[in-house]
């Protein structure tokens, strides 16, 4: 598996993101092929305990059939119960240090919103970084202020061969500029969960 592959077009989604049939979403997105999901159940209206799981079990079902790796949110004990090839903390969140230790093969995926973040993160130990937001959202309850593309910009002219994906208000038409600050791939929510048609998003991402 190639990590910065499956960063290029990465959907996060909850059913909190979805007014549809969440399974019939992501069935959409890897028909019209992302290369990464991530299961983010949390905020507002989401799902918890047995129900949180056993959506999450379809889902991890669903990315198995289509062979890309499948990442849970923050949620340690969903890594073991779903199999999951990965796992995205934030910086509030449990340690890279301790995860890297309790799981030496899973892969990382760590938040790094500003130059702060950067120098307490231990940036060898993860498979990739998430910076942003990049453009304002709406949809994480309390996402930061915007950073712009001059923090994919700086991440990349100091860290040349890390792998970055960038998230926050990216949608089709503003993709591309993204990729061209220096980012590997896009990470989305809502443009696809709340697209119309998924496939025609999905490609021009
Ligand atoms: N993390 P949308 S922004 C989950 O900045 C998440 O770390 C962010 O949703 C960060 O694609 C964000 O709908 C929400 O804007 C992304």
């Amino acid at each position: 598996m190639n990590i910065k592959h499956a960063l290029r077009k990465y959907f996060i989604m909850g059913s909190q993101n979805c007014n549809r049939d969440p399974e019939r979403i992501l069935q959409e997105a890897l028909e019209a092929g992302i290369t990464a999901f991530q299961y983010r159940e949390k905020g507002a209206g989401a799902l918890t305990g047995e129900a949180k799981i056993k959506l999450g079990e379809r889902l991890r079902r669903l990315c198995s059939d289509y062979s890309i790796p499948f990442f849970v949110n923050d949620d340690v004990e969903l890594v073991s119960k779903l199999a999951a090839d990965g796992i995205h903390v934030g910086q509030d969140d449990v340690s890279v240090n301790e995860l890297r230790t309790r799981f030496p093969d899973l892969l990382i995926g760590l938040s790094i919103s500003n130059n702060d973040e950067l120098k307490q993160s231990p940036v060898e130990l993860v498979d990739y970084v998430g910076a942003g937001p990049v453009y304002s959202t709406h949809t994480k309850e309390d996402a930061k202020q915007a950073v712009g593309l001059p923090w994919i910009t700086h991440l990349r002219e100091h860290y040349p061969d890390l792998p970055i994906v960038g998230i926050g208000g990216i949608n089709s038409t503003n993709a591309k500029q993204v990729l061209t600050a220096g980012a590997d791939g896009v990470a989305v929510i809502s443009a696809i969960s709340k697209s119309t048609n998924i496939a025609q998003t999905i490609r021009a991402l």
